[in-house]
């Protein structure tokens, strides 16, 4: 496993320290137990060598780059996120805003719904472009829970991965739009720091990002430090889920991550979350459990995790409900 070096990146008026950011090669033979290792100190990692041909990542964020930059009243004529559709500065319901506009789509194993969402412009080339990467990168989700499962030692191979492939797999995917914010000292109080995108733990299992070359992502490590992530166009980056911390018992965590808005270049990033089926209990995996170990969390099903989770706050503790006290 290479480990990005430590520097410093500049975000607005602001210095925010980078970490060694695990970087899996998906080539290497070991790959399965630097992944394993990255998910239980970081819950986070880079992947390189993915074997996704950049014309994917390209085309799409050339779509939704077209998309974002058409006059407002256009993209207001798309329906309101309500989870789905499009959304500007409200994220969710409960009263989160962020210097950000997005689009939100449910997804399955299969396709990305077309029905709830409709595009202005030429939407056929949209949808194309939308389920070719997404067809993809589950597949690479798919290929790393495998690899999890093999660095973890448990069986079967598809234990988890199986949950995304499950044609009720309850994905989503987010296209999320960081407009360069040029008032950014004024509306951020003179700090230099407006969020984008709140700090968050993802509910699902495992999500995928993949951003153009601009900076804005962090990570919070464990001992509660912001750090940045360096921008990388041609890799993706993985995140632990709320979902696979209780599968693995709390040997893994979800990671806290945030979006800062930037003033001088958009921030356009892409993101895929797989999710399990909606009747799918979530659990600590029994070929995983040592002898004796007892579950960390009360028995709930994806259902009832989402349904609590969409009444929350980005920022707040959401598996704090379901931990056994
Ligand atoms: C965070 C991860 C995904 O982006 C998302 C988000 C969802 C939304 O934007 O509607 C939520 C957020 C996310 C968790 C708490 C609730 C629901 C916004 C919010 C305040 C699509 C998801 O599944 O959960």
């Amino acid at each position: 496993m290479v480990v990005s070096s430590q520097t410093t990146l500049q975000n607005s008026s602001h210095i925010f320290k980078t970490c060694n950011i695990p970087v899996i090669d998906m080539l290497d033979p070991q790959a399965k137990f630097h992944i394993t290792k990255a998910c239980q100190e970081f819950g986070f990692l880079k992947v390189v060598n993915h074997g996704i041909p950049n014309e994917t990542m390209t085309n799409l964020e050339g779509d939704a780059a077209k998309f974002f930059n058409l006059p407002q009243c256009e993209k207001n004529k798309v329906c309101p996120a309500n989870p789905f559709g499009y959304g500007n500065k409200r994220i969710g319901s409960n009263g989160d805003v962020g210097w950000v506009e997005y689009l939100l789509f449910t997804t399955n194993s299969e396709i990305v719904s077309e029905k709830s969402v409709s595009i202005p412009g030429n939407s056929q080339l949209f949808w194309s472009s939308l389920n070719e990467y997404v067809t993809a990168v589950r597949n690479m989700a798919c290929l790393v829970l495998e690899k999890i499962a093999d660095g973890l030692t448990i069986e079967p191979k598809n234990v988890l991965s199986r949950l995304l492939r499950d044609q009720k797999s309850d994905s989503c995917f987010r296209l999320n739009y960081y407009p360069p914010c040029t008032e950014l000292e004024a509306l951020s109080g003179g700090n230099g720091n407006l969020i984008g995108f709140g700090e968050h733990t993802d509910p699902q299992v495992i999500s995928v990002i993949r951003s153009n070359n601009t900076t804005g992502l962090q990570i919070s490590l464990r001992d509660g430090t912001w750090v940045s992530v360096p921008p990388d166009q041609y890799s993706f980056f993985i995140i632990v889920g709320d979902s696979l911390q209780v599968m693995t018992n709390g040997r893994f965590r979800g990671v806290k991550h945030r979006v800062l808005a930037n003033s001088i270049k958009a921030r356009l990033s892409m993101i895929y979350f797989g999710g399990p089926p909606l009747n799918e209990k979530i659990a600590p995996l029994s070929s995983l459990m040592e002898e004796g170990e007892e579950s960390l969390y009360k028995e709930f099903t994806w259902h009832e995790y989402k349904k609590s989770a969409y009444k929350t706050r980005l920022s707040d503790h959401r598996l704090g409900l379901f931990e056994k006290k």
